[in-house]
């Protein structure tokens, strides 16, 4: 689909890439050590570009670009703690603000899978790191109805046409909507996945120019290899416990079921 991947080889990142730069307030409860590995050593990082620290400190504080921000005391020391990233859209932003320093805008197609690490509980479905499959499209006008259309040609790729999208809240995108698909086997609608537009919050103390927008959606790699295998718990599928005759005997994934 056109689409180039993004470099996730890094998974210790730093609040602000992961969090602020994302639009997501330092208050916001997934950025305590209830949902988050913040790591002791290094706690903190010492790089971060300093006058695009300064716009989202301001964009956080007393907004901008027809936003009013939250009116919260920001702080730096809190941007600079380091942690496992929660997500790989925190190399999309990395890759978003890069894009934004070039000198003339090209509009591009980012991709990731890579490991995300939550402190969640961990039950028959959820350990506490996962796969993250991400995509996003960065381009002048795109809509809703554009990602509606990416989607739609994503998933069918995957086998999965019949769509149906729920609005949702995520603090980085706005609209946003999960996807659902109905999944003749399990005779029953199956949510596959979560996406939305990028906030102006996000994307112009970055330097895009005005007009540019992103589409952007993820999911999990487990899940649905979990459902497309019949696998029933988790740790058959990754870690410690699996069984190599399982990996060995099982054929590769002829998706378009
Ligand atoms: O993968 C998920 N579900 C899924 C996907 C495919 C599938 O295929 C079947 C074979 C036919 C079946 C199921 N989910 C996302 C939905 C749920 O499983 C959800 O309960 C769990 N989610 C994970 C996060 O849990 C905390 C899955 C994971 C997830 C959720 C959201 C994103 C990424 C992964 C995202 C995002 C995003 C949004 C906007 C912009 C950028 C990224």
């Amino acid at each position: 689909m056109g689409f180039s991947e993004m470099p996730t080889n890094m998974y210790v990142e730093s609040s602000f890439w992961n969090f602020d730069a994302l639009f997501q307030p330092q208050q916001h409860p997934a950025r305590d050590s209830h949902d988050t590995f913040f790591l002791k050593a290094p706690a903190t990082t010492t790089q971060l570009p300093d006058d695009y620290l300064e716009k989202v400190k301001q964009v956080h504080q007393s907004g901008g670009h027809g936003s009013k921000g939250y009116g919260y005391d920001w702080k730096r020391d809190e941007a600079e703690k380091n942690l496992l990233r929660t997500h790989t859209t925190a190399v999309s932003t990395r890759m978003l603000y890069k894009l934004a320093q070039e000198k003339t805008f090209a509009p591009k197609r980012y991709y990731s899978i890579d490991r995300v690490f939550r402190n969640e509980a961990v039950d028959r479905t959820h350990l506490a790191e996962f796969h993250q499959i991400e995509g996003l499209i960065c381009d002048y006008g795109l809509t809703l109805g554009d990602l509606i259309g990416v989607l739609e040609d994503f998933f069918s790729r995957l086998g999965m046409s019949k769509l149906r999208f729920k609005p949702a809240y995520n603090p980085y995108t706005e609209p946003s909507m999960e996807i659902f698909s109905y999944h003749d086997g399990l005779k029953k609608w199956v949510e596959i996945g979560n996406s939305g537009m990028f906030r102006p919050e996000m994307l112009l103390p970055m330097g895009l120019p005005e007009g540019v927008n992103v589409i952007a959606w993820g999911l999990s790699l487990e899940r649905p290899t979990m459902i497309l295998y019949g696998i029933d718990n988790i740790r058959d599928l990754f870690g410690p416990k699996v069984d190599f005759n399982l990996i060995k005997s099982s054929p590769i994934c002829r998706l378009g079921l």
